[in-house]
């Protein structure tokens, strides 16, 4: 094969049609991008060729969201070959930190979960199984978030303004898409007559495993219009109506809703929703049939995993494409997709559960609502006979909901037609098991299961963080990067001193280098808590403890322990309460920056515009991991694995998979605190937050209240206070006084340096578990059946 150097050098004049004189940084990024995508395209070529000679059956990942943060530094990790890039770099001039760092990120999700499906992406490819992930390809993904004044701002996120070299579109695919109407029902068969027509193509993004050759791919589809014009309307010449409907269908794809574990409710979203699901089977059927398959066998040839509920519409639309299109009987066309799909759920938060309105889904998908009654009553017809007379039981099954106005019940429509359902954390799965779906799960516990999720270490430890990664290399030797419990053999380190030496000042060398962006000392404790800004994430009880310590500064109390408070994160654009905690965090971090006594004790930064290139940076310089959500509401977390995998010792509740965590490091190696689910479920019967205050506590929200944090404003943080006063839903008055008795011990055991450092090696060696490769394999024994693939 060709330098690299050489590649680059020639994608300049023919890609770019540029010459050293007048190219941009743009222009050597994406000579650069080119010449590593040429190398991809090699490698998928040959995988895709190897799927369908073995006749390898595939994982389909529907999701729709993926947050897969920027390619090109990843990419070269992934083919081994930065150092060439880096030589290539210098022969334009320039160096690959710079061209790194111009990339700009698909921002194609919210947080969580679109990392989550990113990250699984990532290890599929990494253990050779072979799988198609589809999704939207959004125009504008996630806002990008400005701090004006304290408070958030959006801009539009045009990620495709300089060009993306990473994605192939295929213009020989094109799927159509319907809308409304109404359907035949005749004796040979339904037929469903659309009101409107949109076309889905594909664009491609390669996903590279590795070390190993096999690469998989992301197939986002973008929506266009089926007729350039309404042919009738420009013959008379209304101009603008004849484009409306171009324009019309084009909007399917150009946003993402910016909702974080909770739905938008909008009709647009569920034409997303179905729009991206009816592409993707289509375009299976398609590929099964080339493939010299029959039809029947779709479901011993794919394995359709949903994740969440936002695909559910996969479900009817197979049943529909089975049946109308492809004459298969309801019961064999029933038979197929129960085999073929498996749900994972990621929230129990009750306003999260998605429903859509009976009369839009009527009006949108006429066919799949009369699938879906089908499937309902054939559902219960087993329940009743199962539970006979248990009317209360029937209701709360059925997929209709029928409190105030009908809806669609997505959760239990993706149960019923699952052959497994997953939490994402033992405990989330177990609450999904007692509560949300309980019923689900007496009636059928062998489907129900738990699969904790990981984080790929390629890029949230070797790439996120080279020094450290280095060092671990130093120790243990390659391979940790594949086989991430091999960090076991971290522990034996623990207790030398040299090592602990090293260990700390990569992570004093990190805290530099993240200071240089935004100026605090980096020998101060930094403290962080980064994800979207949610009250039940409780970031509102992080900043309550550090007006707290402020306090304690002015009443001249010396804290002995610096430190700087990190806060990222975007709140959704209409959640009021929110944005109002983002305020308070640029409020505090003024007031205090305004104090000589505090100034040196205490910095709250609020770093703007949380992403994973953002996240990339924070993680490796953290001390501290703020996982402070109240027990029983995070489904998992996966910045907590981020943290913990970078050496942060963790401050945090039994929620989520930090209950895992605290297993895997010991309990000696976390900072505990705070109400169990049980007692929040328990305390909440019978709870007065505002009744007997912490002493502490009710200074700070007095405080608030008297606009020390809003320049004097008392009407500002009026609805976050008495909120905290009189509701408190999320406990954070309940456990004020337990967090920050832990806040204590967490500077007691940072005045003892050596215990800190060994206390984080002791959390990195023992974190092997939450590699995604281990998720992944337990998703391909447990739930899809697939067997890695062999490719060259
Ligand atoms: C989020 C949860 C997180 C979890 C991610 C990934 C949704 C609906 N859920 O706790 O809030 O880590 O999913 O599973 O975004």
């Amino acid at each position: 094969m060709a330098k690299l150097a050489d590649e680059v050098r020639d994608k300049m004049t023919t890609e770019l049609a540029k010459f050293p004189g007048v190219a941009t940084t743009n222009d050597r990024y994406l000579a650069l991008a080119y010449s590593v995508r040429d190398r991809l395209l090699r490698r998928w070529v040959d995988s895709a060729s190897a799927i369908l000679a073995q006749r390898h059956r595939t994982v389909i990942y529907l999701s729709a969201e993926y947050l897969i943060g920027p390619q090109l530094g990843a990419n070269l990790m992934a083919l081994g070959i930065e150092d060439e890039a880096r030589a290539a770099a210098k022969q334009l001039g320039t160096t690959l930190e710079v061209l790194v760092d111009h990339e700009e990120e698909p921002g194609l999700g919210n947080g969580g979960l679109g990392r989550l499906a990113a990250c699984y992406m990532d290890s599929l490819a990494t253990l050779d199984i072979a799988a198609v992930g589809h999704g939207l390809r959004y125009e504008f993904g996630i806002f990008d978030q400005d701090i004006r004044d304290g408070w958030q701002v959006e801009r539009t996120d045009r990620w495709l303004r300089a060009g993306n070299p990473w994605e192939i579109r295929r213009y020989e695919i094109m799927h159509e898409v319907g809308f409304g109407g109404h359907t035949e029902h005749t004796v040979t068969g339904v037929r469903w007559i659309p009101e409107r027509v949109v076309e889905g193509v594909p664009y491609d993004t390669p996903v590279a495993g590795y070390g190993t050759r096999t690469t998989n791919f992301l197939r986002l589809w973008s929506a266009v219009a089926s007729e350039e014009f309404d042919l009738d309307a420009f013959q008379v010449g209304e101009y603008w109506r004849a484009v409306d409907a171009k324009i019309r269908s084009e909007n399917l794809t150009k946003v993402l809703y910016p909702n974080d574990s909770s739905p938008a409710g909008k009709q647009l979203r569920l034409e997303q929703q179905y729009f991206f699901v009816s592409c993707a089977l289509q375009d299976c059927i398609r590929l099964l049939l080339h493939g010299g398959a029959n039809i029947r066998d779709l479901a011993e040839v794919l394995a359709i995993q949903l994740n969440d509920t936002h695909p559910t519409l996969a479900i009817p639309e197979l049943m529909r494409l089975l049946m109308d299109l492809h004459g298969l009987s309801w019961d064999d066309a029933w038979t197929i997709t129960r085999k073929a799909f498996a749900y994972t759920n990621h929230t129990l938060l009750p306003e999260a559960l998605e429903t859509w309105p009976l009369p839009l889904v009527a009006r949108l998908l006429p066919r799949h609502l009369e699938i879906i009654y089908e499937i309902n009553r054939r559902f219960l017809d087993e329940v009743r006979a199962k539970f006979p007379g248990d009317n209360a039981r029937l209701a709360r099954m059925s997929l209709i909901g029928e409190s105030g106005d009908k809806q669609v019940r997505m959760a239990n429509l993706a149960t019923v037609a699952s052959h497994h359902i997953n939490g994402v954390a033992a405990l989330h799965s177990r609450l999904l098991r007692e509560t949300v779906l309980r019923d689900f799960a007496e009636l059928w516990p062998e489907r129900f299961t738990n699969v904790t999720n990981g984080v790929t270490p390629r890029r949230f430890v070797a790439l996120a963080n080279p020094r450290l990664g280095e060092l671990i290399t130093s120790a243990i030797g390659e391979g940790w990067q594949r086989d991430l419990e091999k960090l076991r053999g971290l522990e034996n380190f623990a207790t030398d001193a040299g090592f602990c030496e090293k260990w700390r000042a990569v992570k004093q060398a990190n805290k530099a280098a993240l200071a240089e962006r935004f100026d605090f000392d980096p020998s101060a404790l930094l403290d962080a808590q980064c994800k979207r800004i949610h009250e039940y994430k409780r970031q509102h009880l992080n900043l309550l403890h550090v007006i707290a310590l402020w306090q304690r500064i002015r009443n001249g109390e010396d804290l002995g322990v610096p430190r700087t408070f990190v806060f990222a994160g975007k709140a959704a654009p209409a959640y009021w309460m929110a944005k109002l905690i983002i305020r308070l965090a640029a409020g505090v971090g003024e007031a205090i920056a305004g104090d000589p006594k505090a100034r040196h004790q205490l910095r709250v930064l609020f770093v703007p515009d949380f992403s994973v290139k953002v996240a990339q940076r924070v993680y490796p310089a953290a001390d501290l991991s703020e996982q402070i959500s109240t027990a029983g509401l995070e489904a998992s977390g996966t910045g907590n694995m981020k943290f913990t995998l970078n050496g942060a010792l963790t401050i945090g509740t039994l929620d989520g998979a930090n209950v895992e965590i605290r297993e895997a490091v010991g309990a000696d190696h976390f900072f505990l605190f705070g109400l169990t689910a049980e007692q929040v479920s328990a305390a909440k019967a019978n709870y007065h937050p505002g009744r007997d205050l912490d002493a502490e506590l009710g200074n700070a929200l007095h405080l608030i209240s008297d606009g020390a944090f809003s320049r004097g404003d008392r009407d500002m943080f009026a609805p976050l206070v008495n909120d905290l006063r009189e509701r408190d839903p999320f406990l954070v008055c309940a456990d004020f006084r337990a967090y920050s008795d832990c806040q204590r011990r967490v500077a007691e055991l940072w005045q003892a340096p050596e215990k800190w450092v060994a206390s984080s090696i002791i959390n990195v060696a023992r974190a092997g578990r939450f590699s995604s490769d281990r998720s992944i394999s337990e998703y391909a024994k447990q739930i899809w059946n697939v067997a890695p693939l062999r490719v060259g």
